[in-house]
């Protein structure tokens, strides 16, 4: 008698602890704060759950309140801003790594050769975080062949209002020196070994070529040292041909995109090249970043910047405006050159005659491949027309840049009755560095009310597209072979 009411208080006893342990175990498992942790768990809770636990577990769900029962509160509308601070821990801190947020992707690339060479490769960049879903990281312009190296190193943002391309693009762009203190632009010195940061990045150089490019200038003031996986041949435009120097955005973005990337084609991913400091890293997931984006496309075309709808151009490039600063110190420059009061400048052709280098680059004449003045200013006199006869404005003012040294070529073009802004008398390198004489030139092209140009030229395509979609007034290139320009 005893034994069986023991039993019974037992199984009583048994049964609430039971119970008790199952209702504390369905409280916890439906509090909010576990069951956010099923959401980053998901993967693992699927696996463990057996079919019939997993069904009782929706039935549970089931029975919850209906979202639509539950008083909505309406957020109020926020003003959305695309401050760089709201896309990293902090201010510029000693490390960029410490200052990357967990929840966030990054995409940053070098580049080398001329300036426009080095601001398409950075506007590649940038259309490539728009398309990987990345928050891009623009590095500065570096020194390089063109400009001498004591001209040390312009942020891309002293030049570009990336607060107006951030608001038109609603988008955060973000330049290095947010993240990390950087050295002084001038130094040009290779900060010391302990001093560098370790990153793993993807080298777009063509399958025969064996080193990835090192821009030493830009990563030696951004204190990196960066070992190079070549990117996946299944992202070339030809990936049959070892010396194709061309790959399409949305073949790389397979590999790059924060979630769920394909997996390296050929099973795992080998190093390229070794860091210079002896490091062996892989491509960085967290911050994805390449040598050189300049060779991109997101069509069949090569080069595709030559084309009119080329989506780096109109996505990307075309919002990025000079700065004011740039602005004010252009229309100084040409209110010299026109004699004119800065608020007042007369409308203007500008010309731009690409010579220098170009003089041996062409096929069919080496040595002698600079197109004559005289086709130049045929083309002026057409443009002349157009403008009186589409747009009703009359131009009388012809502003010539090149970069020609010659004293000859400037003197022809003083008899034409052509402008020049003289950077010389300025004394521009003097009073502002080396990087200024094109940049100057680069923005008083951007103001004209009509633009020539020279085929094949980047500094003359780009300033032609800013001319008609800034100002929306012609732009025309000329070409040795006439039959080259039949598309722009
Ligand atoms: N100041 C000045 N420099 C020029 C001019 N044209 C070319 N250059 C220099 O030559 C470089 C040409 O390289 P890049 O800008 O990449 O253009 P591309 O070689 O013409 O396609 C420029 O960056 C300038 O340094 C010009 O009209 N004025
Ligand atoms: C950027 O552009 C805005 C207008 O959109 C202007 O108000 C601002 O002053 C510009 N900033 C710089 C640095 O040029």
């Amino acid at each position: 008698m005893l034994a069986r009411a023991r039993g019974v208080l037992f199984l009583a006893a048994l049964l609430f602890v039971g119970i008790t342990i199952v209702h504390y175990g369905a409280l916890y498992l439906f509090s909010p704060t576990h069951k956010a942790a099923i959401n980053t768990h998901k993967d693992v809770e699927r696996q463990s759950l057996s079919p019939l636990e997993l069904a009782a577990f929706c039935a549970k769900l089931q029975s919850r309140p209906r979202p639509d029962r539950v008083q909505k509160v309406k957020a109020a509308p926020s003003v959305e801003s695309w401050d760089p601070t709201k896309y990293l821990n902090s201010g510029p801190a000693e490390y960029f790594r410490d200052n990357l947020r967990q929840d966030k992707f990054y995409i940053t690339a070098w580049s080398n050769a001329g300036f426009t060479n080095q601001f398409m490769s950075y506007v590649n960049m940038i259309y490539m975080g728009l398309v990987s879903e990345r928050i891009p990281i623009v590095p500065p312009f570096g020194p390089d062949h063109h400009i001498p190296h004591d001209a040390g190193i312009i942020p891309f943002g002293d030049i570009f209002n990336l607060s107006r391309a951030r608001e038109a693009m609603h988008t955060p762009i973000l330049e290095w020196r947010d993240l990390k203190h950087l050295p002084s632009l001038k130094s040009g010195q290779a900060p010391p070994a302990e001093e560098r940061e370790q990153l793993g990045c993807w080298s777009t150089r063509p399958g025969n070529n064996p080193n990835p490019l090192r821009v030493s200038s830009v990563v030696d003031h951004l204190k990196l040292d960066i070992s190079y996986t070549r990117i996946p041949t299944e992202s070339r435009v030809n990936p049959s041909d070892g010396n194709d120097d061309h790959l399409v955005f949305s073949k790389l973005v397979r590999y790059i995109y924060p979630k769920r990337p394909l997996p390296p084609p050929n099973g795992r991913y080998t190093l390229m090249e070794k860091s210079p400091l002896g490091h062996e890293l892989l491509p960085d997931h967290h911050m994805t970043c390449f040598d050189f984006l300049y060779y991109g496309t997101s069509s069949p075309e090569t080069y595709e910047w030559k084309f009119s709808w080329a989506p780096a151009w109109t996505m990307v490039g075309k919002h990025l405006h000079f700065t004011d600063k740039m602005v004010e110190l252009a229309t100084g420059y040409l209110a010299r050159a026109l004699g004119a009061f800065p608020d007042q400048l007369p409308h203007f052709i500008a010309v731009h005659m690409r010579r220098g280098d170009f003089a041996n680059q062409c096929w069919d004449t080496p040595g002698n491949c600079l197109i004559p003045l005289s086709k130049f200013e045929r083309r002026v006199n057409e443009m002349k027309l157009e403008l009186w006869e589409k747009y009703s404005i009359v131009v009388k003012e012809v502003v010539l840049m090149s970069d020609e040294e010659d004293p000859e070529f400037w003197e022809e073009i003083r008899y034409l009755g052509w402008t020049r802004i003289d950077h010389e008398e300025e004394q521009t390198v003097k009073r502002y560095g080396h990087w200024y004489p094109p940049l100057v030139d680069i923005v008083a092209q951007s103001m004209a009310s009509g633009f020539i140009g020279t085929h094949d030229s980047t500094f003359s395509l780009v300033s032609g597209r800013r001319v008609e979609d800034w100002n929306n007034k012609p732009a025309a290139f000329v070409a040795k072979n006439d039959k080259d320009v039949y598309y722009w």
